[in-house]
């Protein structure tokens, strides 16, 4: 017998106040949703949305114009208890893609006055920036078509200059740029890429963008997998019958810097943390929540298991997460006071537990070479300083290479053509570290992590993952 509290979605029709790019399931199931109370709480009001996708999912943005943008998104405490809430925030949807007419359209509302927010979720990957030191990188196909034809762009940063320079010349105030992707110091990796754009095609704006635009970063947390048909079944079993439903957990934080010259909503009452500095918060959920993600993603699909709720009931990945978090993530963190990071790291075990959630480990093991970075590379250049244990990291990136070995052309990756280049076997973790764009040379240089990197693989290829997760977790942690 399920529990559901359902929440509808009902107040006067809002102005259309900001854009975001990127209409995927986790905006749907975290700004959206903070935006759906917010505008709740006012009766309507100034902050609508006009959310697009800029090169995949038409068939969603055309379910949710033929819906009026309303979906349902289910958030699970457990299986049988949750909320279900309506969002009636998406005021307009497009698609920007494939240069059709709704491009237009959302270059129009980017130069709306009315328009004072851009938000992006366009995964790591969609602001064409270098991994490991964050240049623009200018071989991107979508980026050479921006710098050629900067009037009709297609790549997020491109539609970000383009609307700044529609707004600059009809002499609109420009709007705050919000990143909610999960890369490190977010808001400044895209003003990185805006900035380069700009340059590129003229140094008055880009001067302009400089001094006017506010790019604040963010730290955002939901665990929202994506959807498949068995997650649909069970809100059907809810009575909700939504081809555009997500679901997610119940919990859900997002940290802002509060830097926003054109006004924001007042979303602190929905639970919105707006803060001087974010970094050390970020750093915190990338290193312990995603960076533990990664490690059940590649150790855990290695050792056969589909969910991360599945990995989390083998004792030994549980063991060897846990050794992760202890040893390896928290003493890299420098945290405000106040912050317990025991708790939270108990916390996010609990979380990866919530078998009411199908997130699968193929979709966490997308897209490594733009995740590991942040994940895992950064806090291992601080243990190495410090002279700590980085086996668990070392592990980690043993594994992406042997389960980037197996998938091959098939890997899910922007880099998938250059690694399904590499040598197999032993050669190729060598290949693999000397991959600067995702491996900083100050990191693979060091002999001490490269090695670590080969006994690790050479475990896993002569005594298989069992073995190589039982010498780090049978040693205690
Ligand atoms: P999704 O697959 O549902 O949506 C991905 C969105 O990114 C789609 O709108 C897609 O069109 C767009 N996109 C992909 N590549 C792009 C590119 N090169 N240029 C422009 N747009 C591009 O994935 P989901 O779950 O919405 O996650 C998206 C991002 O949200 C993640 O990469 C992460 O940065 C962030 N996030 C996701 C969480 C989750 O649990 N799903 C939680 C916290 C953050
Ligand atoms: C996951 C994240 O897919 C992944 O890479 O690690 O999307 C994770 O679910 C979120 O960051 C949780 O907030």
């Amino acid at each position: 017998m399920s529990d559901f509290e359902r929440i509808p979605s009902r107040y006067p029709v809002p102005a259309i106040g900001i854009v975001h790019l990127g209409l995927g399931a986790f905006h749907r199931a975290h700004q959206a949703v903070y935006l759906e109370r917010n505008l709740a709480r006012h009766g309507g009001g100034a902050w609508g949305l006009c959310s697009a996708n800029l090169r995949s999912g038409r068939a969603l943005v055309e379910t949710l114009q033929a819906s009026g943008g309303r979906y349902h998104v289910a958030e699970y405490r457990n299986q049988r208890e949750g909320v279900l809430r309506e969002i009636g925030a998406l005021r307009e949807v497009l698609y920007a893609g494939d240069g059709g007419a709704d491009r237009e359209a959302l270059l129009a509302r980017l130069a709306d006055p009315e328009v004072r927010i851009v938000t992006l979720t366009v995964t790591e990957k969609g602001y064409c920036l270098s991994p490991a030191s964050g240049a623009l990188r200018r071989d991107d196909p979508g980026i050479v078509h921006d710098l050629a034809e900067p009037r009709a762009p297609r790549t997020a940063p491109g539609l970000l200059v383009e609307g700044l320079r529609r707004r600059r010349a009809a002499g609109i105030a420009p709007f705050t740029v919000l990143c909610c992707d999960n890369m490190p110091d977010n808001g400044q990796r895209t003003r990185q890429a805006v900035m380069s754009l700009a340059e590129a095609q003229d140094t008055h704006l880009a001067a302009w963008i400089a001094t006017e635009v506010a790019f604040p970063c963010s730290m955002v947390d939901r665990i929202v997998p994506a959807m498949d048909e068995a997650a649909f079944a069970r809100l059907r079993d809810l009575g909700c019958d939504d081809p555009a439903a997500v679901v997610g957990e119940a919990f859900s934080q997002w940290v802002i810097e509060d830097r926003f010259p054109q006004g924001r909503p007042d979303w602190e009452h929905e639970g919105v943390q707006m803060v001087a500095d974010v970094r050390p918060f970020e750093t915190m959920k990338l290193r312990l929540l995603n960076g533990s993600h990664s490690l059940l993603a590649y150790v855990g699909s290695l050792a056969g298991h589909g969910t991360v709720a599945e990995a989390m009931a083998d004792r030994q990945l549980a063991a060897l997460v846990h050794r992760y978090m202890s040893r390896e993530a928290t003493p890299t963190l420098d945290m405000p006071d106040g912050v317990d990071l025991d708790a939270y790291a108990e916390a996010l075990v609990a979380r990866f537990r919530n078998d009411a959630l199908q997130h699968r480990l193929r979709q966490i093991a997308m897209d490594g070479s733009q995740k590991l970075p942040q994940r895992w590379l950064l806090g291992a250049q601080r243990l190495l300083e410090q002279g700590g244990d980085f086996s668990c990291t070392a592990l980690g990136v043993a594994a992406w290479i042997h389960f980037g070995e197996g998938e091959g052309a098939a890997l899910d990756d922007p880099l998938r053509a250059t690694l399904a280049a590499l040598p197999k076997g032993m050669a190729r973790v060598d290949a693999v570290l000397a991959l600067a764009e995702v491996f900083p040379p100050a990191l693979a240089e060091q002999a001490a992590f490269r090695e670590a990197v080969q006994r690790a693989h050479r475990r896993i290829a002569e005594a298989g993952i069992g073995a190589a997760i039982a010498d780090l977790t049978d040693q205690g942690v």
